[in-house]
């Protein structure tokens, strides 16, 4: 009987390791969740000098996440804007905010106390995957540098942009190309039960638009503190080579 019990106890540790090894896989191999964000365009514009900037807000749901991307793409269809380096949307800013606002000037000034610190515009944080560029395609797409988005040139925090073609003058934003996009990889968990504002800002309001979507992985199977598998583990290492110094005994 005594035999028994103990082989029965691990077995059962057994078997629960390994259901844990199975809802650890489950939950890396889970899909990413894509939500889709509309886009209302506010009132007036806003910008540097000159400042032609619309501006375009969106709202996300109350959300809980770590880890999450906001994707930006063009989706002019090569319609609007203005050419070479300046082929596609023309992103001036983006910001996430719990505040929600109806104009251009009113998103400009949403003070930094209101925002949300999550973007690093760093191309570690910051993915472009750069759309064509209509010709001239010299020199490369406005903002840009070696395929990456300059933010020495581009500063998205602000909606600032120079809206101007003159080499001399034209600051503050950086163009997609044609079907470009660009994935903002968030630097920090957000937790809300209340809604958020995504603002975004196009340099020209010269019909150029963009679709954008979150990209949140899964929830996570709830997993057990790393202490507690390694606790449940030594147990059943203690517990089997109990079994087995039994056995030797005999
Ligand atoms: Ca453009
Ligand atoms: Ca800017
Ligand atoms: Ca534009």
């Amino acid at each position: 009987m005594k035999k028994l019990s103990s082989f029965s106890s691990v077995n059962f540790l057994t078997s629960s390791i390994a259901t844990l090894a199975i809802s650890l896989i489950s939950s890396q191999s889970a899909t990413a969740a894509t939500i889709a964000l509309g886009f209302t365009k506010l009132t007036g514009l806003t910008g540097g000098s000159p400042a032609t900037t619309a501006v375009f807000r969106a709202e996300i749901k109350p959300i809980s996440f770590d880890k999450a991307s906001i994707v930006i793409k063009d989706v002019s269809n090569r319609k609007g804007g203005y050419v070479g380096g300046f082929s596609g949307f023309d992103l001036d800013g983006i910001k996430l905010s719990y505040r929600s606002v109806d104009s251009a000037t009113a998103a400009r000034n949403i003070p930094t106390s209101d925002l949300l610190d999550v973007f690093d515009f760093t191309p570690a944080g910051t993915l472009f995957t750069p759309g064509s560029q209509r010709p001239p395609t010299e020199p490369e797409l406005f903002g840009t540098k070696d395929g990456n988005v300059n933010n020495a040139v581009a500063t998205l925090g602000k909606f600032d942009a120079n809206s101007t073609t003159d080499p001399k003058k034209v600051f503050g934003f950086f163009s997609l190309g044609d079907n470009g996009q660009v994935e903002f990889k968030l630097k920090s968990p957000v937790s809300t039960n209340i809604p958020l504002y995504l603002y975004i800002g196009e340099v020209g309001d010269n019909g150029e638009v963009a679709a954008g979507e979150v990209i949140v992985p899964d929830p996570p199977t709830p997993v057990p503190e790393p202490s507690g598998l390694a606790g449940l583990s030594l147990a059943g290492i203690y517990l089997a080579v109990r079994y087995r110094k039994k056995n030797k005994s005999k």
